[in-house]
């Protein structure tokens, strides 16, 4: 249980599934300044996850102590409605590889990283982890859903049969550096931040956000997500899954405004009813995660500020912003 769990040896052998994303590249750099020596990466040349000879090899050869399992194909609720075979395919796949040749390797742990779209449409707010596979899913997201669903039984059946040490954490949607900036496969918070820096450097005074606006959501930055993915491998060890957010969340008109106000303050918004809003409210009970002695410190308006910044960095240096 929770207060037996040894912290994980900062020299061990850590490999990062996914080390090129959102999550990948914020756990590569809270393992760095935590002050871990051998973390392993692979890109996807190098290695495609959802080949389990390949993966199977790859472990073989690089024998990880520890895995961080933030690889897959994500993308927002666009990206998710109309590439359902890819979302299923490619995370069923990348899970299912990656903890069989963790079990097949010895791995001493492992933490599998899931989505808050695993509950149910209906679930009620805020979202306890007991409600998993209690009523019908969010059909813009199913797709994904159920890939993931399948990673944390994939985690389960493994610590199960085998006594594997096999942790999932279920986050609230994420944003932070490295972030997706594509306007057609991203999520909402870089898809408008995106949307405002280019209105106002076209001085269009209007910015189109989809769906009514009335949905609602929580953000948790990334790098919050980053320490507590390590705060978990160090301090927990049970079957049932954690989820990870802060609690709180706001209304996609509220998030615009807030991003207008940093971003491009004199636009106005344009609410495309066309457009889903999906699910309807996403907010997760953290009561456990706290329990466990770790709460978020980025808020939303400095997180923003900080993303935007990035951003423009990165825009500055030409450097290449994915989906950009
Ligand atoms: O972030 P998002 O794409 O995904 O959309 P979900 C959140 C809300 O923002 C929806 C609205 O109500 C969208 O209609 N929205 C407004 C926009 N303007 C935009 C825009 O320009 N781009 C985008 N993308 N949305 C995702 C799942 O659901 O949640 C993933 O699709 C994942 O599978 C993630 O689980 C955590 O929050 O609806």
């Amino acid at each position: 249980m929770a207060d037996a769990v040894q912290p994980i040896d900062r020299e061990s052998r850590v490999f990062v599934a996914g080390h090129g994303g959102l999550v990948g590249s914020a756990i590569t750099r809270r393992l760095a300044a935590d002050g871990f020596t051998n973390v392993l990466t692979a890109t996807r040349a190098e290695l495609d996850l959802r080949n389990q000879a390949e993966v199977t090899r790859w472990f073989e050869e690089h024998r990880p102590d520890h895995v961080f399992l933030v690889a897959g194909t994500v993308g927002g609720i666009m990206a998710n409605s109309t590439r359902p075979a890819e979302f299923i395919y490619d995370n069923m796949m990348i899970h299912g590889t990656v903890v069989h040749a963790a079990h097949e390797t010895d791995v001493t742990k492992l933490l599998y990283l899931g989505s808050s779209c695993i509950y149910p449409r209906h679930a009620a707010q805020p979202i306890t982890e007991d409600q998993l596979l209690n009523g019908p899913l969010e059909p813009t997201n199913e797709w994904y859903a159920v890939a993931k669903i399948a990673g944390i039984k994939v985690c389960q059946a493994y610590r199960q049969q085998y006594g594997r040490d096999f942790i999932s954490a279920m986050p609230t949607n994420l944003y932070g550096p490295n972030d997706n900036f594509d306007l057609q496969s991203s999520h909402v918070l870089p898809a408008l931040m995106r949307k405002f820096h280019d209105a106002r450097l076209a001085e269009r005074p209007e910015v189109e956000v989809w769906g009514t606006g009335s949905a609602l959501r929580e953000f948790l930055h990334v790098d919050d997500l980053a320490d507590a993915c390590l705060f978990l491998m160090d301090n927990y060890s049970d079957i049932e899954h954690v989820n990870v957010g802060t609690g709180i969340d706001l209304s996609i008109r509220e998030l615009a405004e807030k991003i207008r106000d940093v971003v491009y303050p004199a636009a106005e918004l344009r609410f495309d009813h066309s457009k889903p809003d999906g699910i309807p409210r996403k907010v997760l009970d953290v009561t456990k995660l706290n329990a466990l002695g770790w709460t978020p410190t980025i808020d939303l308006d400095t997180g923003v500020a900080a993303t935007y910044e990035w951003f423009l960095e990165q825009v500055a240096n030409s450097t290449a912003l994915r989906g950009a």
